[in-house]
């Protein structure tokens, strides 16, 4: 279960605020060539506007996927100036260098484990800044770089998702189990919720 791609296997599980119908948190996943686009976008509040948001975001990025994150944040605050606007985190794995870059702008949270010098599974969390895609950036940061080896697992949670998932031990569970018991156990039911789980192959 779960999809794979060349660079990832992956699953997401997603569910609007009850009552709604449209989902303010949507992903986008998107192979390329020499990369792999990962993001995931919580448009500001729920609902149809939220979604519209959010959708708005994700067109920009797949139509300009081969840009650095530093040109997709910006043109997705250009681009979402008339919504809502969002909080982005997105993820960009390379294939010859084994290096990732990320970005997180609001309260997307990033997490990713991996076996460091000593082999112990650990956990990094994403450096996040503060601010609203559309509205308000923060001042300009370096984009993040981190190395990556195959089997790492990253995950990426709204905050429909409660936070204490970060310290949850994924182990070597298949991302779809991942996913599930992610959502299962830390879905908080006053907002729109998604989790992306991916390991790296
Ligand atoms: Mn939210």
């Amino acid at each position: 279960v779960g999809t794979c791609l060349k660079q990832i296997h992956y699953e997401v599980i997603s569910e609007a605020l009850a009552g709604e119908i449209a989902c303010g948190d949507q992903y986008l996943v998107k192979e390329m060539e020499d990369s792999t686009l990962l993001a995931v976008v919580d448009g500001l509040g729920h609902g149809e506007e939220a979604a519209y948001a959010a959708k708005t975001a994700l067109a920009i990025m797949d139509a300009n996927a081969h840009q650095s994150l530093a040109t997709l944040f910006q043109l997705c605050h250009e681009g979402l100036q008339s919504t809502r606007g969002a909080a982005i985190t997105m993820v960009k794995l390379y294939k010859s260098e084994r290096i990732m870059t990320y970005k997180c702008i609001g309260n997307v949270i990033g997490v990713h484990w991996h076996i460091d010098e000593r082999s112990n599974l650990k956990r990094d969390s994403f450096f996040m800044e503060g601010g609203i895609v559309g509205y308000r950036l923060p001042a300009p940061k370096p984009i993040k770089e981190v190395v990556v080896g195959i089997g790492d697992t990253l995950i990426l949670a709204t905050d429909g998702i409660k936070k204490q998932f970060e310290i949850e031990t994924p182990a070597w569970d298949l991302p779809d189990k991942i996913a599930q018991k992610i959502f299962s156990r830390f879905h908080n039911k006053n907002d729109d919720a998604l989790v992306l789980v991916a390991r790296l192959q």
